[in-house]
C-alpha cells in the first residue's frame, strides 16, 4: 500500500531478484496465495520522514511439491543487514527465552555420553545479534562464538566473545575451523535464500556428533494468529516441519526432535545431526502428520488467509479513523509493525509517533508511513489516550512498563481489539 513519500517499483534494477524455482526442493510450482502490494524494507529506517527509499512486491508463493512458502522476489540482503536496527536484547521476555534455550542445549550436552567429550561445550551463533543468545551460553558454561554481517553490532571488547562480522555461508566454514558441539540460528534462516550452501557451512562446521538447532516462525502459528505483520522482505520463507524434513533430509541432516517454542507469536525449534547420531524422536512424525490432516500441505487451505488480511485491515483502519482527535501512540517500532502499518496505510494523522527502546531506533522514521520514532520519556510528556502495541508478541512486557499510564491499549493481532 502506498504511503505518502513512496517511490515506484525499480523494475529490472539489480536491488533484488525474482524467484522463478523454489528454494528447497526447486521445483516451479509455485502459486500465490497472499499479495500484499508494494512494501518498503521494514529496518532500514529514515533520518527524516520525506527520504528517499524504495518499495519491493510482497507477494507470498506456495510451492506445490515441497509445500514451502516464500516471497515471489529477493532483496540483496546487503541492503537489510549490513546495518541492523533491530537488537533484539531490548526485550527482556527474549532474554529469558534465550536463557531457557542456553540450559536446554546445556542438558542434552550432560547428558552426552561420549569418550571424546570436551569440559567445555563450544557453540556457534550463526546471526548473533547483539550476543543476547551468546552471553546466556557463556553463562550456562559454553565456550562462545558467534556470526553476525552487521557491521553495527560489533560486540563490546569486555564481553570477551569473538564474533565474525559476515554472512554465514560454506566458503566461512572453510575458512576457519569451527568444530562447534552446537551451532545454532535462532530467526535467520528465514532470512537465507541459498538454504543449500548455509547447511553445507553447517555440516562442514559442526564435529562429527554436533547437534544443529534452528528456531523459524512457524507458519501454522502465522495463519492461526492471523499474523500478516510478520510477512515482509526480511523473511524470504515461511517455514512448515514439511518443506524443512525434506530440506535436511537432502543434506544428510535429519531433523531428531522438533518444538513448539511460545516466542515471536509461535516459532518451531529443531535439532538435527548427522545420519546415524541421533535416534528420530517421535515428535518429528507427529507434527509431520499434523500439518497434513490440517490441510497444510494443500495451496487450498491457503486461500482463505487473502480474506482475513483485508477483513483486519479494514477493521484496524475504521478503528484508529474513529479515534482521529485522540492521542494515539504505538509502542515497539519493530519490523511486523511497519509491515503492518504500511499494508493498512496508516500515517502519522492516525498515529502521532511510536515508542521504542532501542537507542538505533530512536529520531529516525518508519519508512513509507514516516511515522517518528521517539524514545520512552515522550509516553510521559505526550500522555496517550491509546498506545497501539505494534510488538504485540510482547504485549505484557509492553503493557507492564506502560500500565502507569492509564492508557488504554489497541492490540491489531490476531483481530484489532482494545483492551
Ligand atoms: O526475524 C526477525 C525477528 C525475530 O525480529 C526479524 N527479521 C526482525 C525482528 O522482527 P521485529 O522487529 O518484528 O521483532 P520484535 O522483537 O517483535 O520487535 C520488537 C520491537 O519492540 C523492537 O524494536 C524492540 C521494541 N521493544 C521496546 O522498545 N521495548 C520491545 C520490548 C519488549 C520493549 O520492552
Ligand atoms: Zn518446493
Amino acid at each position: 500500500m502506498s504511503g505518502p513519500h513512496l517511490l515506484t517499483l525499480n523494475e529490472g534494477g539489480v536491488d533484488y531478484k525474482v524467484v522463478t524455482e523454489c528454494r528447497v526442493c526447486k521445483g516451479t510450482n509455485l502459486k500465490t496465495y497472499l499479495d500484499l502490494g508494494n512494501a518498503p524494507l521494514p529496518n532500514n529506517l529514515l533520518g527524516a520522514s520525506t527520504e528517499i527509499h524504495r518499495v519491493y512486491p510482497l507477494r507470498v508463493l506456495f510451492c506445490q511439491d515441497c509445500c514451502l512458502s516464500q516471497l515471489s522476489v529477493v532483496v540483496n540482503p546487503k541492503l537489510m543487514f549490513d546495518q541492523y536496527a533491530y537488537h533484539s536484547s531490548v526485550s527482556q521476555t527474549f532474554k529469558d527465552h534465550c536463557a531457557t534455550m542456553a540450559q536446554d542445549l546445556m542438558d542434552i550436552w550432560k547428558k552426552k555420553e561420549s569418550p571424546t567429550k570436551r569440559v567445555m561445550p563450544m557453540v556457534m551463533d550463526i546471526a548473533s545479534n547483539d550476543g543476547c543468545l551468546l552471553r546466556e551460553f557463556r553463562k550456562e558454561g559454553f565456550t562462545v562464538n558467534g556470526v553476525e554481517p552487521a557491521k553495527n553490532h560489533m560486540l563490546p571488547f569486555e564481553d570477551l566473545i569473538p564474533v565474525i562480522h559476515e554472512y554465514w555461508s560454506e566458503s566461512l566454514a572453510n575458512a576457519y575451523t569451527i568444530n562447534a558441539d552446537f551451532i545454532t540460528a535462532t530467526n535467520v534462516f528465514a532470512h537465507v535464500d541459498d538454504l543449500d550452501d548455509f547447511l553445507r557451512g553447517v555440516k562442514k562446521a559442526l564435529r562429527p556428533d554436533g547437534v544443529f538447532v534452528v528456531e523459524v516462525p512457524y507458519l501454522q502459528d502465522l495463519m492461526l494468529g492471523n499474523q500478516y505483520d510478520t510477512i515482509y522482505h526480511e523473511h524470504l520463507s515461511y517455514f512448515l516441519l514439511t518443506p524443512l524434513k525434506h530440506l535436511f533430509d537432502l543434506h544428510s541432516l535429519p531433523i531428531f526432535r522438533v518444538e513448539r517454542q511460545k516466542i515471536h507469536g509461535g516459532s518451531l525449534r529443531i535439532y538435527a545431526a548427522k545420519a546415524g547420531v541421533h535416534e528420530v524422536e517421535p515428535s518429528v512424525e507427529q507434527l509431520l502428520n499434523h500439518e497434513r490432516l490440517m490441510g497444510y500441505t494443500k495451496f487450498n487451505h491457503y486461500q482463505v488467509f487473502k480474506k482475513n488480511v483485508e477483513q483486519e485491515r479494514r477493521d484496524l483502519q475504521k478503528m484508529l479513523m474513529g479515534l482521529v482527535g485522540k492521542k494515539v501512540m504505538g509502542y515497539g517500532a519493530s519490523a511486523k509493525g511497519a509491515s503492518l502499518l504500511n499494508y493498512c496505510g496508516i500515517t502519522p494523522f492516525q498515529i502521532q509517533s511510536i515508542v521504542d527502546d532501542t537507542p538505533d531506533k530512536q529520531g529516525k522514521f518508519v519508512p513509507g508511513c514516516g511515522i517518528p520514532i521517539v524514545d520512552f520519556s515522550h509516553f510521559e510528556k505526550e500522555r496517550p489516550d491509546y498506545i497501539v502495541l505494534l510488538a504485540w508478541n510482547f504485549a505484557d512486557e509492553l503493557i507492564k512498563k506502560t500500565k502507569h499510564l492509564g492508557a488504554k491499549y489497541i492490540i491489531p493481532i490476531p483481530w484489532v481489539r482494545v483492551i
